[in-house]
Parts: C-alpha cells; structure tokens; sequence
C-alpha cells in the first residue's frame, strides 16, 4: 500500500485547519487496529457467518442462542482492546475544535473510552462531552427487551456458556418476560431518529467530512458525508481501499486510520 503523498496530507490537513465545522464518520476500520474485526475485510467477522445473515430481526427471533454466541464473542474480544491512535486524535480533535461532531457505525465503545482517557488528560478533566460520538448502530454492552424495548442495564452473558443453552436459559426481560437483546440496530431496524437527525445536521452544516474506516455500503451511515459535499464542503477519506466515496473525495488517503489520523489532526 503507498503511503499517501505528503501533498494529499498537507491538503487535508489545511482543509481540516480551515474549517468551522466539522462532522467525523467513522467505520469499523478506524477499530482495525485495536484488534477489532472488520466485518467485511479480509479479517471476516466470525466463522462462516456474514454479519447481514447474524444481525436481523429474522436471525434472532430463528436463533437467538447463535445470535447472542456471536455478541456474546465479539463482547468479550472487545472487552480486551483498547483505543487506538486513531481514537485519541479524533478525541483530541473533538475536545479542542468546537464544531466538530463525532459520528461512528461502530458499536464497540472504542470512542468514547478515547474521550474519558483524552478529557482527563486534557485541561477540561472529566468532561469529555463534546468528544462522545454519535452511535448510530447502537452500543454492544447494552442490552434491552426484544419484546417491550426496557433498557436491561448492564446484562453479562459468558461467551463459553452461551453454546450449551437453550432457548429457555437465555435472559429474559425482568417486566414482560420477553428475550432480551443487544442493544444495536441491525439490518431492516430503523436507526434511533434523534441519533439519526444529529448526525444528519451536523453532516449539513459541515465545512469538512472526515470519513476514517467505513466500506461506505450500508445506509443510511454511508450517505451522510454526501450532505456535506451537497453544500460545497469537503471529503476527506481514510481508507486503505477505495469505496464508494472515493471518487468524489476532495483527497482521499491510501492508509491506515492509526498512521493518517494523528498526521492530521495533531
Ligand atoms: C435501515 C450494528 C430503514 C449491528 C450494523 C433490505 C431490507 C432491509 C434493509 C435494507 C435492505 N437492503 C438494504 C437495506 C438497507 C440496509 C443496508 O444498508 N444494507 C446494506 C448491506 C446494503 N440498512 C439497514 O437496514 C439500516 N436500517 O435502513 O432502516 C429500513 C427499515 C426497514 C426496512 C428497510 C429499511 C440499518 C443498518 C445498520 C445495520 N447494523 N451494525 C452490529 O454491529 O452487530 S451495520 C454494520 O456494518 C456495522 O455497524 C458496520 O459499522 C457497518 C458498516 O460496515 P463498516 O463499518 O464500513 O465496516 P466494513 O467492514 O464494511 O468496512 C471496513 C472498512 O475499513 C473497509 O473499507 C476497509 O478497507 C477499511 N479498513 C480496514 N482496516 C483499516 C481500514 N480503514 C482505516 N484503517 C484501517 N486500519
Ligand atoms: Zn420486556
């Protein structure tokens, strides 16, 4: 893989200088190199499974044991990653422009332990606010109600154990008795409309949209950075590979969210 030019760096960090607001989208490559799978790169994401084919209603409700095996995994290979370059400078970023809004698809909680860790470090201790992302797809530690929607709190489930239980033994609902579930959107569910509309604004009004580490495939996550380009602002793509987006990049770099990102922003 070429490193990008050190031109294409120093124009998009003058874009990103330059720029009042700016709105952050980010996908599972930013993750990459914590050690979180992707979930279509060469990694793949879990035995033979695609995650359109785990992550549905119809998966669940079919089998909600294989389906919570599979977060019950990617929980606990989660649970023992860290944050990576990446994260942190986009924290830093986040906590020292104003105007910059964090959006991610990732359900993996990797920004935001990048936001505590960089507030207390910062001059702002503690208040890492205005680096927490948007989660578009939901959060994996959560964990709510199939049937009725009531947020189950904090709802541990042992990866090793989950393969011989039966339907009956999976967590339940505590008011309806209905089957509990992660807490992310999957394919077919319809994302939070707040969540949704933020993010959608914050792409509107942005001078720069910094796309790091998504395929760019699914929807609605992969058409915001088109709003910021509808109203004349830039596109700068992190990415490894091209996507769907790179032809109407304003300067799309060839590289790894963990050595571009810092070059960037820092
Ligand atoms: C919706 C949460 C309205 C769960 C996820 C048929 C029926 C129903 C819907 C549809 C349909 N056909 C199409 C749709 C719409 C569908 C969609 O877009 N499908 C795609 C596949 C075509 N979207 C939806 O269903 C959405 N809801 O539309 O609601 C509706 C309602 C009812 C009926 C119709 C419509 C909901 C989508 C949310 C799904 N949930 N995740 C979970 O995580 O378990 S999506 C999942 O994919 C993740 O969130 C992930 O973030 C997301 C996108 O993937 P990426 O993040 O981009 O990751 P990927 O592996 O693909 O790419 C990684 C990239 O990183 C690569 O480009 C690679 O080159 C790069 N990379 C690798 N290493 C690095 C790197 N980059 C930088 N540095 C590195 N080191
Ligand atoms: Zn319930």
């Amino acid at each position: 893989m070429s490193d990008p030019t050190h031109a294409a760096i120093e124009r998009a960090r003058s874009l990103i200088d330059a720029a009042d607001r700016i709105v952050v989208l980010t996908g599972a490559g930013v993750s990459a190199e914590s050690g979180v799978p992707t979930f279509r790169g060469a990694g793949g994401l879990w035995k033979t499974f695609r995650a359109e084919e785990l992550a549905t209603p119809g998966a669940f409700a079919r089998d909600p044991r294989l389906v919570w095996e599979w977060y019950a995994w990617r929980r606990a290979l989660v649970s023992e990653c860290e944050p990576n370059a990446a994260h942190f400078a986009l924290a830093r970023l986040a906590l020292s422009r104003e105007g910059t809004t964090l959006v991610t698809q990732n359900v993996d909680g990797l920004h935001a332990r990048a936001a505590h860790e960089v507030a207390d470090e910062m001059a702002c201790p503690g208040d890492a606010t205005r680096a927490m992302p948007l989660e578009l797809h939901g959060d994996l530690f959560a964990t709510r109600c199939n049937d009725c929607g009531r947020d189950a709190g904090e709802v541990t489930v042992d990866a090793t154990s989950i393969t011989t239980k039966s339907v009956a033994e999976l967590p339940r609902c505590a008011r309806c008795g209905g089957l509990l579930r992660p807490g992310v959107v999957w394919f077919g569910e319809s994302l939070d409309p707040g969540v949704l509309g933020a993010a959608t604004a914050a792409a509107e009004g942005a001078d720069v949209a910094l796309v790091v580490g998504t395929s760019a495939l699914v929807h609605p996550a992969a058409g915001l950075a088109a709003h910021t380009l509808a109203r004349g602002g830039a596109l700068i793509e992190v990415n490894p590979d091209a996507t769907p987006l790179s032809d109407r990049a304003t300067v799309a770099l060839r590289g790894t969210a963990g050595a571009i990102v810092p070059a960037l922003v820092d």
